[in-house]
């Protein structure tokens, strides 16, 4: 075969080839639209993971304006919401056990007399954000207020009107409808309300929202409620992790809301829940009360460098990528080639714990620098194939490794 002929098949080949690429490209484009893959929700919210604060893990039912109206004081005074956490969350019980005659939701007279509009802008002139809380049922879960099933378009128009900028949908008292019955009825209505209102779906996980969630709201929960102690902690975590490959910018895994500050674990083990909620690119909503915030608090939710992890650019889930035993590695990418690595020792004895290269998705024989965010250092030490640290009970380290440039190259 002659040279030309050669350069003739390759050129050829070259065209089948793009072609080719052309039509993959079309028939994906057809088949998202088609399927019904495409989002109801379109709103633009939720690029990182929202942060913020929720009344629900401190107060439960205890709320009132002024504690809502302290929070957000608080927020600002201490410099967390600077930090980012910019969303304040009321949960369940603020609302009247009864609709008006016209069917519309109630604010509390007694504890919220002056109204959830008052609240928004009062929490708006701070800078910062107001979030609600409804359910996908016919109470909610205190069933000491309604839930909006039946009336999702009168009450996606109320939280708007006051300015509302967060919704958590509960799933209690559901009457045994299928979450996908339920779900996408806020979902439409609060698009129809014209206001962006991040949308979260407090499904617990009981049908894979992960599979579905993102069509639908900006996080969803992948688990039941957590409570303030290890075992909880580290089982939610788990059950979130399963779902890592569905977490993406505008839709996020939800392993409910941080206790860090409640009292029921020590510091190591609340940087451990810190830690894994930052890298699994978890919602970061503060459940303590941030208006009485002591300084081991405070460095461990106002940890920016782990911030910075949680909010990263690529937005991309951390894996669980070996286990032994109770000696975990976690690790994800993050924007600039850079990858996040947590060890984690789960039993009560210090331990060695490794992190190989091969498990962290780092090219072979590639040097990198270790910044330690926990101890704030860059370390001296470069490291190659692997890094390996000595890990204390119930605790983690968790560091950002960046390739370094090689004189080759
Ligand atoms: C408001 O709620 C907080 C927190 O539960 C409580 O300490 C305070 O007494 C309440 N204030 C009023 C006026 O009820
Ligand atoms: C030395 C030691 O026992 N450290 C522990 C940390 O985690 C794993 C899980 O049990 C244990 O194997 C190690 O024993």
């Amino acid at each position: 075969m002659g040279e030309r002929c050669i350069v003739w098949v390759k050129v050829m080949l070259g065209l089948v080839y793009a072609v080719g690429l052309w039509a993959g490209a079309e028939s994906r484009r057809d088949l998202a639209e088609s399927d019904g893959r495409r989002s109801l929700l379109a709103n633009g919210l939720g690029v990182t993971p929202p942060m913020g604060w929720n009344s629900w893990n401190h107060f439960n039912c205890l709320i009132n304006e002024t504690v809502i109206k302290e929070t957000a004081d608080a927020l600002v005074s201490t410099g967390l919401a600077k930090l980012g956490y910019r969303y304040v969350n009321i949960d369940d019980c603020w609302a009247e056990q009864d609709r008006d005659s016209e069917g519309y939701l109630v604010p509390n007279r007694a504890t919220f007399p002056s109204g959830i509009k008052a609240l928004a802008d009062y929490v708006h002139s701070k800078g910062l954000m107001l979030g609600i809380y409804s359910d996908a049922g016919y109470h909610t879960c205190s069933k000491l207020m309604p839930g909006s099933l039946g009336y999702e378009e009168k009450d996606a128009d109320t939280f708007a009107s006051w300015g509302i900028d967060y919704l958590k949908y509960d799933n209690c008292n559901n009457g045994d409808l299928k979450p996908m019955t339920r779900y996408p009825v806020m979902t439409r209505a609060i698009m129809n309300t014209g206001r962006p209102i991040f949308f979260s779906l407090c499904e617990w996980g009981d049908m894979h929202p992960a599979l579905w969630g993102a069509k639908l709201g900006n996080s969803w929960r992948t688990t039941n409620d957590i409570s303030d102690s290890w075992d909880s902690m580290l089982s939610r975590a788990d059950q979130n992790e399963v779902y890592a490959e569905y977490a993406r910018p505008g839709g996020w895994n939800d392993p409910d809301m941080l206790e860090v500050g409640n009292g029921g674990m020590t510091r190591d083990e609340y940087i451990v829940h810190f830690s894994i909620w930052a890298i699994s690119k978890a919602p970061l909503l503060i459940g303590c009360d941030v208006r009485d915030l002591s300084k081991e608090t405070f460095d461990i939710l106002g940890n920016m460098e782990v911030i910075a992890v949680n909010q990263d650019s690529l937005g991309v889930q951390a894996k669980k990528v070996r286990m032994e035993g109770d000696l975990e590695v976690w690790a994800g990418p993050l924007s600039g080639y850079r990858t996040v690595v947590v060890l984690l020792n789960r039993s009560s004895k210090e331990s060695p714990i490794t992190a190989h290269w091969d498990d962290i998705g780092i090219p072979p024989d590639t040097k990198v620098e270790v910044r330690d965010l926990w101890e704030h250092e860059l370390l001296e030490e470069k490291f190659i194939n692997k890094l390996y640290f000595t890990v204390g009970p119930r605790s983690c380290r968790m560091f950002v490794l960046m390739p370094l440039r090689t004189n080759a190259s």
